[in-house]
């Protein structure tokens, strides 16, 4: 196969070609080695929930229902709304560890961690119903992490953050009864629902599976975008780099990659600790270097400028470069496949979490009480690793893309004066005809990097704007759409207002749990417009996804009213019920629905006529 049809990126064409010369195996290998997939699994036909199973379903046959009875669309519905609930945990689960951090700060029981942004913390508190004034920054921060525990158990009444969705919505949530109650409920209902024997109507799996999403778009990742925030600062704009060529020859290099900011923050702190970069220096480097990968690193790239060296499919290749002393990971998105390529060179890489250990990784742990002292321990591990780099098989790629960050909701507000006015003024006028929400992950099924630059500049181009996340927003990045000369790539309307605001015409908003920040935004255009978000000029996409929590992500857009276009096609299709529901049905129900389509081209059409639409509806 030829490497360019593999992926856009320079950087990842030349990486690997390296990888297969210096023996290693990459996710592309495994891909090919795994072709055939299996058909039955690929339509959602497959269930292996209980132990008179597993059961293929082939509809039509003798073989139509599964041992117990199930027949394919009970099947289907079953396995996509475990898929939902999976990433829905996993979100939340990392937004808990937030919380128990704000926990141990607020108790006075860690010195890893403080508050830096008080003045957000305060605000939050307001929000949710907490009296300030006259309190201490601690007892303030006590009382709001008390009233956060309690969303992730059985609480009376919803989830505290969906207020900040307008009540039409609220109230459409309600009568179809789901709006999400506990964080950790809905997921323990998903599993109950989904065990054999209980739930077995499509329609109601799916209409659970949608309030399962929900507790993590209003819930579990809200609640880790804003107390990370509150922990370590609300991201203001920020210019930094991208791609492989932020690693450095001559300096020690640390790769921080999984999701949570409470590692690579600890492990931030150790490197920029001037004495540790004169052990550096000792050790004949000329600095030390961080960099992130995937979501951890768009949590530092947002706040603190740190690189970023690239999104998933760019993991294996960045230890390819030979040039990485440690990878220190926490949780989700973290290949296996790292470890064997990790020992071809001298690299080590380094779990911290209880939550997540790899056989052939060296486990140091964190927690909120140990996390300085720890990561002073692998800065020292990292230098005495560079004594062992073989230079004569480093290869960095290229040279480093500009690229600005940093764009929280609060920061945009700023941006535009301190209030949404002039961004409706420029979308009523037309300049703007409608936001663009790309989001998610990369996947070998399609090449990479190439759908999520052609879908943003097609988006641009017709003067939507776009904001991005997670993996999405790294390709973005790299293809130098955020910076603010990308205005030139603009129409007309767009590029006026990214040249009057000096803003790029794609913002970068954060990691996958900051596609919360995208949910608040909506809900404050809705709310200053007195709408339904469904009735907004807004469309979402996830055009090379992989992971669960993106099937997550797309139902709690989808649940909330905003139309999601997908690049890769969900394990539905065995179900006509199903599909149908996702890719039309569900309009009737929440006022948005799925679309699907491989071609970025057509993607961004299905978008525009999308945001045409809703013009059309609300006159403008
Ligand atoms: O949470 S975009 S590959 S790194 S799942 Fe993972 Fe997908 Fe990247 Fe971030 Ni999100
Ligand atoms: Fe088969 Fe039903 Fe058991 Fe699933 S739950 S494995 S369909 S018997």
């Amino acid at each position: 196969e030829e490497i360019e049809e593999l992926s856009i990126c320079k950087d990842a064409q030349i990486m690997i070609e390296k990888a297969e010369k210096d023996g290693v195996v990459t996710v592309w290998d495994r891909f090919k080695a795994q072709q055939p997939q299996c058909t039955f699994c690929k339509q959602g036909l497959s269930c292996r929930n209980c132990s008179m199973g597993p059961c293929r379903i082939l509809p039509g046959k003798e073989r139509s229902l599964g041992v117990c009875g199930a027949n394919a669309d009970t099947i289907v519905a079953r396995n996509f709304g475990r898929g939902v609930a999976a990433g829905a945990a996993a979100h939340s689960d990392h937004g808990r560890d937030l919380l128990e951090t704000l926990d141990a700060v607020a108790n006075s029981d860690t010195q890893s961690y403080e508050i830096r942004d008080v003045e957000k913390l305060i605000r939050i508190a307001n929000e949710l119903g907490i009296k300030t004034e006259g309190k201490e920054t601690l007892q303030i921060a006590k009382e709001l992490a008390d009233l956060l525990l309690e969303e992730f158990g059985i609480k009376k009444g919803n989830i505290g953050f969906t207020m900040r969705a307008p009540e039409v919505r609220r109230k459409l949530w309600d009568s179809l009864n789901i709006n999400p109650r506990g964080i950790d409920r809905e997921v323990v209902e998903m599993m109950h629902r989904t065990h054999m024997g209980v739930d077995q109507d499509p329609v109601s799996l799916l209409l659970h599976a949608a309030r399962v999403s929900l507790s993590d778009g209003w819930g579990g990742s809200m609640i880790a975008t804003e107390l990370s925030d509150i922990l370590f600062g609300t991201p203001k704009p920020v210019e930094s780099k991208v791609n492989l060529g932020v690693l450095k020859k001559d300096e020690v290099n640390i790769l921080v990659h999984g999701h949570s900011p409470i590692v690579s923050e600890a492990v931030l702190t150790a490197v920029r600790d001037k004495n540790n970069i004169e052990m550096a220096k000792a050790a004949g480097a000329n600095g030390i270097n961080l960099a992130g990968l995937c979501c951890t690193g768009n949590e530092l790239l947002m706040r603190q400028g740190i690189p970023m060296a690239g999104n998933h499919l760019m993991t294996e290749l960045a230890i390819a470069t030979g040039a990485v002393e440690l990878v220190i990971v926490d949780y989700q998105c973290i290949m296996p496949g790292l470890i064997p390529a990790m020992n071809c060179y001298h690299t080590k890489m380094i779990t911290t979490s209880p939550k997540a250990k790899f056989p052939g990784a060296e486990h140091i742990e964190f927690n909120v009480r140990n996390a300085r002292t720890q990561a002073q321990k692998l800065v020292e591990m990292a230098i005495e690793l560079y004594k062992k780099r073989d230079k004569n098989r480093v290869l960095i790629p290229v040279e480093p893309v500009p690229m600005m960050s940093g764009f929280s909701n609060e920061a945009i507000l700023q941006a535009l004066g301190g209030s949404l006015a002039p961004l409706l003024d420029a979308i009523k006028s037309g300049k703007i005809r409608g936001v663009a929400g790309l989001v998610g992950c990369n996947n070998p099924r399609r090449k990479h990097d190439y759908c999520h630059v052609t879908l943003t500049k097609e988006l641009i181009k017709n003067d939507i704007l776009v904001l991005g996340t997670g993996c999405s927003a790294v390709a973005m990045g790299k293809a130098g759409l955020y910076m603010p000369e990308a205005a030139s790539l603009a129409g007309p309307g767009l590029s006026s207002v990214c040249k009057a605001l000096n803003i790029p015409p794609a913002l970068h908003v954060g990691s996958c749990v900051d596609n919360s920040r995208i949910l608040h935004l909506c809900g404050l255009v809705a709310k200053e417009l007195g709408v339904d978000i469904s009735d907004l000029p807004v469309a979402g996409s996830a055009p090379e996804w992989y992971s669960e929590k993106a099937i997550s992500i797309g139902l709690y857009f989808v649940a909330s009213g905003v139309y999601t276009v997908l690049g890769v096609t969900p394990n539905i299709t065995g179900s006509k019920l199903v599909t149908d529901l996702a890719l039309d049905g569900l309009t009737n129900v929440v006022g948005a629905c799925f679309a699907v389509d491989t071609d970025p081209h057509k993607m961004a059409e299905l978008m525009i006529n999308h945001i045409n639409k809703k013009r059309k509806k609300l006159n403008l």
